[in-house]
């Protein structure tokens, strides 16, 4: 593999970062139940109810608009039930929804396509498929025709090493699904199954061109809690293309509080962008 391709790998400037703005406004879990909440009986001229009715249908729009404010229910209820995505499986990898306490891999966001499972830039998968041509194999073509960009990490190539090179602060496990070519307003699902309620610290493994942030959904819920990432970008790494392309550990300034069963984290890149993301870990909060 050339030095030059690398350079696209550790996450493209072609991609609009205000377009997916747009797009996440619009394509957004929680934007998109808002809008289905605003029902045409509440806007549209001819359609209000008889006289008698507008005490029911006030109370209605009223619970409506609490629904929408407060992220479809505290306990996202409403958005589980609602929810069209599937945890992932393919011929590889047959577990099903992650356990929790451990990693989730980002890389296995849940089936069911953009705008349910995910939200990407562009529906061209960037890694499989285009950096890592389609040969047949399972790590080239990893769901190279789905939207979201995903690439593996790549040990003992020559003449400069990838992955495995000597300047990445965290070293990553090789063969490495990732999601990559990320830019703010993205956003993946990851369904879990929680062992136990209560409070988990988390962490990500990642790379990043730019000082940047995650943000987290549980169950179409809005979390508090974020991660920072800082930008990797080491000026004493002579080889140009992999300047930030070293990996590191970040983590949550705080728990985030989980229920025990199944429940969807949705992941956002919130801002600064062009991370590679590989997993989160999670562990019982001391
Ligand atoms: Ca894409
Ligand atoms: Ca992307």
């Amino acid at each position: 593999m050339s030095g030059s391709s690398e350079i696209v790998e550790d996450g493209g400037t072609e991609i609009s970062q205000e377009g997916s703005l747009k797009h996440f406004t619009r394509n957004h879990p929680a934007a998109s139940f808002a809008q289905a909440q605003d029902s045409p009986e509440m806007t549209v001229p001819g359609r209000q109810p008889a006289p008698g009715l507008w005490q029911p249908y006030v109370l209605s729009c009223v619970v409506a608009l609490f629904l929408a404010v407060n992220g479809q229910g505290q306990n996202g209820t409403v958005f589980l039930a609602s929810y069209k995505g599937t945890p992932y499986v393919d011929a590889r990898y047959h577990g099903g929804a992650q356990q929790i306490p451990g990693r989730v891999e980002c890389a296995y966001y849940d089936l069911g396509g953009d705008g349910v499972a995910y939200h990407d830039t562009d529906p061209q998968n960037h890694g499989s498929g285009e950096l890592n041509p389609a040969d047949g194999s399972y790590l080239n073509e990893f769901r190279m025709h789905e939207g979201v960009d995903t690439s593996y990490t790549k040990f003992g190539r020559t003449p400069d090493k990838i992955d495995d090179n000597p300047y990445n602060l965290v070293q990553p496990p090789a063969e490495q699904i990732y999601v990559g070519w990320t830019v703010p307003g993205e956003w993946f699902n990851l369904t879990v199954d929680v062992a136990k309620s209560g409070l988990y610290s988390m962490s990500v493994l990642y790379t990043a061109h730019n000082n940047g942030s995650l943000s987290f959904d549980v169950n179409g819920v809005p979390q508090s809690q974020t991660i920072d990432v800082k930008s990797t970008f080491n000026a004493a790494e002579p080889v140009p293309w992999r300047q930030w392309h070293h990996w590191n550990l970040a983590g949550d300034a705080s728990p985030v509080r989980l229920t025990a069963g199944r429940n969807v984290l949705t992941v956002h890149i919130a801002s600064g962008g062009q991370m590679n993301l590989a997993y989160l870990d999670f562990r019982p909060a001391p």
